[in-house]
């Protein structure tokens, strides 16, 4: 049996439609609100609640035979930024009560982490980094990602521990899905500008112009996760993995944007403590490990991206 939480965040949406395909394992969603219309009819149970609450989710494992979990419930960097106290108890005592509750051995643990984890300056920001360089996070969502991936190891490894997991994460870049606009975080910029010119709205961006992260579109992400989770994990040399497929500028997507829509505007009003995050994250990720580990390789890049998946399939979803 399969637990998602956050099912209602992006990933988990996209991730529930995905493995539900497989139809070999049945999927227990949980989130703080019901399941969305489009994916309810996918889960065999829900649970409604926060993941704070150290006894609902107790009750959760003992209620079912969860074997692989996929932890997704978080708050993003914009948000965790503005509430960092609330950030911290829902990033990492979530992470941690999901971790308490295991019950059986060998739990196969997904959780996505961030590049939020990484702090360059503009010295260093076009170096392609390894996983373990700059690892010093200058923000409170990248600080409980960072631990967490930790936490994730030590109860792997750890043999004073009844339940040990089998813990993956990928640490992911900015995500850009057709179906959807994240809430709350700081690579939002792109798939708002996105969405606003495809609905033929202006878009006023929060960073500069020159500004640049690494990004992965929803298909490739979702593929990404499901492709570690089924890798054998005698292949694996890490536990946490960092993946992307392109890394534009703003002023790049907005001259990709106007290719389609000649009359989308794109002004801008800088926010200085979302464009500190922006330009302390790397713009590219040397991604070897992923690639000789478990074959990683994104079907999407910039110009197929756009062509192929974000506007005709942005377009249908406005047009329904
Ligand atoms: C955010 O901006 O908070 C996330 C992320 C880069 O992890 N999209």
């Amino acid at each position: 049996m399969i637990l998602i939480t956050g099912i209602n965040g992006e990933l988990g949406s996209a991730l529930t439609k995905k493995l539900s395909q497989f139809k070999s394992e049945k999927i227990i969603g949980f989130d703080l609100s019901k399941p969305n219309e489009n994916i309810k009819d996918l889960l065999y149970k829900t649970y409604k609640g926060d993941i704070r609450d150290s006894e609902l989710i107790k009750k959760i494992f003992a209620e079912n035979k969860i074997d692989t979990i996929y932890h997704l419930a978080a708050i993003l960097s914009t948000e965790a930024e503005k509430k960092p106290y609330l950030a911290h108890s829902v990033n990492v005592d979530g992470f941690f009560n999901i971790i308490n509750s295991i019950n059986v051995k060998n739990v196969k643990f997904f959780f996505p982490s961030s590049i939020a984890v990484y702090h360059l300056n503009c010295n260093n920001k076009n170096i392609k980094i390894t996983e373990n360089d700059f690892c010093n996070p200058n923000n409170i969502y990248g600080c409980n990602k960072l631990y967490c991936e930790k936490l994730g190891s030590y109860f792997q490894n750890s043999h004073d521990t009844e339940f040990n997991i089998d813990f993956r994460s990928i640490r992911l870049s900015g995500i850009i899905s057709a179906h959807s606009l994240p809430q709350g975080g700081t690579s939002d910029y792109a798939p708002e500008m996105i969405h606003n010119a495809i609905q033929k709205k202006d878009y006023t961006c929060f960073v500069r112009k020159d500004s640049c992260i690494p990004f992965i579109v929803m298909p490739d992400a979702v593929n990404a996760v499901i492709k570690l989770m089924h890798t054998n994990k005698a292949n694996l040399t890490t536990d946490v993995y960092h993946i992307q497929s392109f890394s534009p500028t703003v002023d790049q997507i907005y001259e990709k944007l106007i290719l389609y829509f000649p009359k989308f505007k794109l002004n801008y009003k800088v926010d200085k403590n979302r464009q500190k995050m922006v330009d302390s994250w790397p713009s590219q990720l040397n991604q070897q490990k992923a690639i000789n580990d478990w074959d990683w390789k994104p079907e999407f890049n910039f110009d197929n991206a756009f062509e192929k998946y974000l506007i005709p399939k942005i377009s249908e979803y406005y047009n329904k």
